[in-house]
């Protein structure tokens, strides 16, 4: 069977960035643990008598503070955080990351996950130039989910905590399903377009309000997720840095797309760190048509 330390070597990734990668990917069981210690109970404290956290803060700190003591990380933006945190002037890589996405579906125990982009040098730079993104579910299985670059791999946690190889070389099929985020009545012209259309042909509705987990299921069965734009926002509600960029990413390498309904999302260089965007992504063939519609 082969792990992740292994897939790392098969593709002679650079220590430094492999240490990242394993570094981050190590807290899944940190993280899942913390789920029970910071749920909102009618006393707010936790069984150890702990004032409770949000677990987006929690999963936040703990993981900042893990690659902090690491030195191996020169900024780390976080969608929890509104600056850039600088960690370390000299080193290489940097990190970008939704500490805890779906945040709202903890209270309810549905797949909520971390998501992550890594680059060389700064954050602040377009999403096709990342040398890594990956993210971690923490749903019946914890899965990673990855790519350097080189096709998508998918991992789960084995009894003692080590990622085993579930799937490699994953390819995002010309699937049917759809999720859409906004609410319908105040959707513009075209998202109404595009969806009636592929309703018309048979595409069917699964949205759980987790980015992560219903892009997961999209990455497997094809398909798109959407989350777009509306009078109010006219940007939609995800962002491009800690969200749509890693798992564009992604989804680009595992022969899908993204776009902002126009073009792809991974061109845009972020002039704003917690800068929204439209986002449309899945099957190719979902995302040429919702940037053929006017
Ligand atoms: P979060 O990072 O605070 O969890 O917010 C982002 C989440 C996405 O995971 C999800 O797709 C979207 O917000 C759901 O929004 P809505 O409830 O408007 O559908
Ligand atoms: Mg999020």
């Amino acid at each position: 069977m082969t792990n992740l330390s292994d897939y790392l070597n098969s593709l002679n990734t650079e220590k430094e960035l492999a240490e990242i990668i394993k570094l981050i990917a190590n807290q899944a069981e940190p993280i899942r643990a913390a789920f029970i210690q910071n749920q909102n109970y009618s006393d707010s404290k936790n069984s150890s008598g702990e004032v409770q956290a949000e677990m987006d803060t929690w999963s936040d700190i703990h993981i900042t503070d893990a690659l902090a003591k690491s030195g191996l990380v020169r900024e780390v933006a976080s969608e929890e955080r509104d600056e850039i945190t600088v960690l370390n002037k000299s080193a290489k890589y940097s990190v970008v990351m939704d500490p805890l996405d779906g945040s709202s579906l903890i209270k309810v125990n549905l797949c909520v996950g971390t998501i992550v982009g890594i680059y060389e040098g700064g954050v602040m730079q377009a999403g096709k130039n990342l040398k890594a993104a990956f993210y971690m579910l923490y749903g019946p299985m914890t899965t990673l989910t990855i790519s350097l670059g080189k096709g998508v791999c998918i991992f789960a946690h084995d009894s003692n905590g080590v990622y085993q190889m579930l799937k490699e070389n994953v390819k995002m099929p010309e699937g049917n399903l759809y999720g859409s985020g906004g609410l319908k009545t105040e959707w513009l012209e075209k998202h109404k377009k595009f969806i009636a259309q592929i309703e018309g042909e048979g595409a069917k509705n699964r949205y759980s309000g987790s980015f992560v987990a219903d892009f997961h299921q999209i990455l497997n069965y094809g398909g798109v997720y959407a989350y777009p734009p509306s009078e109010k926002s006219p940007k939609g509600k995800l962002r491009l840095v800690f969200e749509v960029n890693p798992i564009g990413f992604l989804a680009n390498q595992a022969g899908g797309a993204v776009s902002n309904g126009v073009s792809n999302t991974l061109e845009i260089v972020p002039e704003k760190v917690h800068q929204r965007t439209v986002v449309y992504v899945g099957s190719k063939g979902m995302i040429d048509k919702i940037e053929k519609i006017n």
